[in-house]
């Protein structure tokens, strides 16, 4: 069954009039015209005259900007992009960096506890607004598609960084359109520093590199190449030809002998990548979506989806100049529809599955490693990089009964226990208290609401605003996932389970919780949760 929220339970009013006083704007607002044209009106208010909050002092200061822009990628002609573009109006240089050469927005250094004001205008000609990914915000700060502005509006956001360290990122998260305009060039990381990050002894400066990792199509043009739009393509997921690092194709890092920080992020639009090292050392994992594991850890090859992060350490101080070397995706299974077995007869009609040259689960090289430089830093790996209280099972309300969620596909619609995307509905089983700490079970092993178990995909999970603890897994074959640290997104591949203990303990209000497949996130396999107090 399926409710509308019931808008009188929208009981975080105490902030929100905080806001509107603060926003100029009188209560009466509230009283008379209820919670949705309050939310409206002074959200449209605040937003368009770009009001701020008295009292909101910012530490760093950014005008943002969404626009049409052209970037050269191979010889011939540039290519038509949106990107993000930014000013720094407040704060030290180095806090917004932009990537040579990339179509990426700039690349955004803010330190926990600091005061970020951000001044987004959209300038692509359709309705858009910014997700911070991984961030904790409040639910008006967060980028909820409710709160699209068409072109020439702005958005104003104000919030605290209050996460730890880590590679966060920021993208657009219009309802129906997130996938083309990720795809078109938006998106961008959200680095966050603390204290404890440098105590921990990590390569900085040119040794801390950032790769975001993407796949593209292109024309003879040199023009990115979206889905044909075919109800196959767009449930499998947009996967390109080509696989670009920060925007360039055939990416090569050229590396010193000694230790760096190598920061990967999937912004791919469904593309996941099992990763390795070509020269078969095993992978030092130091970091995932919430910043520093407690001590790093060891995998042979790691699974990331798209929206997951991995921060690894890789050390070529063992190597001589010269010496080449690759991170790579291996082969792997992605499951039936993938596999492209599920009723030829079908998949002839779209003759998309099985022609795109590099399916999901191919082995290709992400990028070189090119050892050109000697020096002597003599760094070694710490084994303690961080500290972090976890949340306690026992102290979940529903411990004996987790709330289930079913990924699952109904009318050749991916599903989350078979409901797609409204942008207002929550359902009774959607609703949380605040300050509670709730176990989530997610189940993708078909079946389950009656569904047939051969479409079975991979889905990475994304909840927005929080980071959150991978209790436990089941169904997992392989040993390619990072669960030790804090998570904002997890892949479950076809026929797992997992149960994630998740806290709601500060902001009350809408979010959500998606598939960041984002063609499956597009088709509606996205839903609102409310955190209600
Ligand atoms: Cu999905």
């Amino acid at each position: 069954m399926k409710i509308k929220y019931n808008k009188s339970q929208h009981t975080d009013v105490l902030s929100r009039r905080q806001f509107i006083k603060t926003a100029g704007i009188g209560t009466l607002t509230l009283m008379a015209g209820g919670f949705d044209s309050f939310l409206t009106r002074s959200a449209a208010a605040f937003n368009q005259n770009n009001h701020t909050k008295p009292g909101f002092v910012p530490d760093l200061d950014i005008a943002l900007t969404a626009t049409p822009g052209e970037v050269s990628i191979f010889p011939g002609n540039a290519t038509q992009t949106w990107q993000f573009k930014a000013k720094l109006l407040k704060g030290d240089s180095n806090r917004l960096i932009q990537l040579e050469r990339s179509y990426l927005g700039p690349i955004i250094r803010a330190s926990k506890g600091e005061k970020v004001r951000i001044r987004f205008k959209n300038q692509i000609p359709e309705e858009t607004i910014v997700h911070w990914h991984g961030l904790h915000v409040p639910a008006i700060m967060d980028g909820h598609p409710r709160y699209v502005i068409p072109m020439g509006q702005s958005y104003l956001y104000e919030f605290e960084v209050k996460n730890r360290a880590g590679t966060y990122w920021y993208h657009p998260h219009p309802h129906g359109r997130t996938g083309p305009q990720v795809y078109s060039g938006l998106a961008g990381l959200f680095l966050v520093s603390d204290e404890e990050e440098k105590a921990a002894g990590l390569p900085t400066g040119e040794y801390d590199i950032p790769l975001v990792i993407q796949d593209r199509s292109f024309d003879t043009d040199n023009q990115f190449v979206y889905t044909s739009g075919s109800r196959m393509e767009l449930m499998n997921g947009f996967l390109g030809k080509l696989i670009l690092v920060n925007g360039m194709p055939d990416f090569t890092l050229p590396v010193s002998t000694c230790a760096y920080r190598l920061r990967l992020l999937n912004g791919s639009n469904s593309r996941i990548y099992k990763l390795a090292w070509q020269d078969n050392r095993p992978l030092a994992i130091i970091g995932t979506d919430g910043g520093l594991l407690e001590n790093p850890v060891y995998r042979r090859y790691v699974f990331l989806s798209p929206g997951e992060r991995i921060e690894l350490w890789a050390d070529f101080s063992g190597n001589p100049i010269g010496f080449e070397t690759a991170l790579v995706s291996l082969p792997f299974d992605a499951g039936m529809m993938n596999r492209g077995r599920m009723g030829r007869g079908m998949m002839m009609s779209g003759r998309t599955a099985y022609n795109q040259p590099l399916p999901n689960g191919a082995g290709f090289s992400v990028f070189k490693i090119k050892v050109n430089k000697s020096v002597k830093k003599n760094q070694t790996l710490p084994q303690k990089l961080s500290e972090f209280t976890t949340f306690k099972k026992s102290n979940a309300v529903n411990y004996y009964r987790p709330r289930q969620f079913y990924l699952t596909m109904r009318h050749m619609q991916w599903t989350i226990n078979g409901r797609t995307f409204q942008m207002e509905d929550v359902a009774d089983d959607e609703i949380v208290r605040l300050r509670t700490h709730e176990i989530w079970e997610i189940n993708n092993a078909g079946g389950g609401m009656g569904m047939m178990n051969m479409m079975n995909m991979p889905h990475p999970i994304h909840l927005h605003g929080k980071q959150f603890q991978v209790l436990e897994r089941s169904g997992v074959t392989h040993g390619g996932y990072v669960d030790e640290g804090w998570k904002d997104t997890v892949l479950l591949m076809p026929g797992e389970r997992i149960r994630i203990l998740v806290g709601f303990e500060d902001y009350p209000g809408l979010f959500l919780y998606h598939c960041h497949n984002l063609e499956h996130e597009d088709m509606g396999m996205m839903r609102n949760y409310f955190v209600k107090i």
